[in-house]
């Protein structure tokens, strides 16, 4: 997500860091580089000069040049501009004035709706709020089928219409019939998709959104696309008013350039993105951070609360516990490693911790790459219950063994190993009377 962005932004923090005293020539190759910057990321032409024009405006207005700290002034200076232009502040979800409150997603062929649907009903759910699916997409034989079946995986409820001759508008109204008899928190209703926009569609939709009168119209579209995103989004709203934008496929998408133009051109926020196909992969868009991302200072919020959603507080109360004996062993790294892999990838939690993003480009060739994660968890799989707890028996003979089970060689038997030493010694720094405080902060900050 944003990988070529911000390693280039990173890089102007980085040389406005390392400068005592700030010229005018220094400022003015900054705005180069963040013009240039905007623009390889696909950035709306329009939208990168006024970026430009507004921090050459504050930074004449908060006089830089006579600040203490002219780099970090300036530095603010831009990240400000960069949350703003992502939508200045995160827009929750409309809430209806009854229940249910009524979702719509739309877009075109493939951007995504119906993972989206179901992604967004998990997020809803996991916030104690009961949710109805309604597949409105009878255009595609499967559509339907697909579904129903990620109701059945998540379970969460699908309204199933049976009726072969129904009209995507009467699945619309009789579902919404049966969510207000059991008052149901959401519903969210996934349309049809086209290759274009056309007079058909947007009949279609107009009539749904006429029907069960939403409280948002989100649409969905494909970051992947860049500016045909944008533009799109201008399109489908000349029909449809639209009340959110959800960016699907950001993990695919190195550039940034439709987060980035989308709310300054079409005038919609984004409220949800997309960053990977399983069900859990979707983030409330937070401006302020994501901007914070770009610029390379990290996203220590998001990065507590993935947490704090993956790492079970039992499992945390278990492991404070062995450490206090001392007894933290291969099991216990395993555990570790299979937590922070629910937290998505190495590669993306990098870039939330600050003064580590810059180094998410260089990271395969790094110790703790994905891969590398894998391997040693298959290092471990192939140990004995025996081993695992008691790491000082594995001598020569059993690290052969090891290696075989695995697939791996020795040295990498032996990395593991080491890297389970370090980690050790590690733990007993962090347990003592100020690191544990610091460790059950992180995991139990509200
Ligand atoms: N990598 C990645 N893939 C995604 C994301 N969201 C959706 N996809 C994939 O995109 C493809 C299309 O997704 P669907 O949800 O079927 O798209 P749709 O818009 O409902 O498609 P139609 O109903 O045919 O218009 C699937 O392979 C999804 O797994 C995402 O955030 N990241
Ligand atoms: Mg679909």
């Amino acid at each position: 997500m944003f990988d070529n962005l911000s390693e280039k932004f990173t890089k102007i923090v980085q040389n406005l860091t390392s400068k005592g005293k700030i010229s005018e020539q220094d400022i003015k190759t900054t705005l180069r580089e963040v013009r240039l910057a905007l623009l390889e990321a696909d950035v709306d032409f329009t939208v990168a000069k006024k970026f430009i024009s507004s921090i050459e405006d504050k930074a004449k207005k908060e006089n830089v040049f006579s600040s203490l700290t002219p780099g970090q002034t300036i530095i603010k200076i831009v990240k400000d501009e960069m949350t703003s232009i992502l939508g200045e502040a995160s827009t929750g979800l409309n809430i209806g004035e009854d229940f249910p409150t009524k979702i719509m997603l739309i877009g075109l062929q493939g951007v995504g709706k119906t993972t989206t649907a179901a992604k967004l009903a998990l997020h809803l759910r996991k916030l104690k709020n009961s949710v109805l699916m309604v597949g409105c997409d009878l255009q595609r034989p499967a559509a339907i089928e697909q579904i129903i079946q990620l109701g059945k995986e998540l379970n969460i409820e699908v309204y199933n219409e049976n009726n072969q001759n129904s009209s995507a508008i009467l699945i619309a109204k009789e579902a919404l019939k049966y969510a207000k008899e059991k008052r149901i928190n959401y519903v969210i209703f996934d349309t049809a998709g086209r290759l274009a926009i056309d007079e058909e569609l947007m009949n279609e939709l107009m009539q749904i959104n006429k029907e069960i009168d939403s409280d948002e119209v989100l649409l969905t579209l494909d970051a992947m696309t860049g500016q045909d995103a944008v533009n799109s989004g201008n399109e489908f709203n000349k029909y449809i008013p639209i009340s959110g934008i959800i960016l699907t496929k950001m993990d695919g998408d190195a550039r940034g350039g439709a987060a980035l133009s989308m709310k300054a051109v079409t005038g919609i926020p984004i409220k949800f993105v997309g960053t990977g196909e399983k069900p859990d992969e979707i983030e409330i868009f937070h401006p302020d951070r994501v901007a914070s991302r770009i610029l390379g200072m990290g996203d220590v919020e998001t990065l507590i609360e993935k947490a704090q959603k993956e790492f079970d507080i039992d499992q945390v109360k278990n492991l404070e516990n062995k450490i206090k004996k001392n007894q933290f062993d291969l099991n216990d790294m395993l555990q570790q490693f299979q937590s922070i892999k629910k937290m998505g990838s190495m590669t993306d939690l990098l870039g939330m911790v600050p003064g580590l993003g810059s180094l998410k480009g260089k990271i395969n060739s790094n110790d703790i790459s994905d891969d590398k994660m894998k391997k040693a968890e298959s290092i471990i799989y192939s140990m004995t219950p025996y081993e695992r707890s008691n790491p000082e028996s594995i001598n020569g003979s059993r690290r052969n063994r090891i290696a075989n089970g695995s697939g791996t060689n020795i040295t990498e038997v032996n990395q593991v190993l080491n890297q389970f030493k370090q980690m050790q010694k590690m733990i007993k720094q962090f347990s003592g009377p100020n690191g544990k405080r610091n460790i059950m902060q992180m995991f139990n900050k509200k």
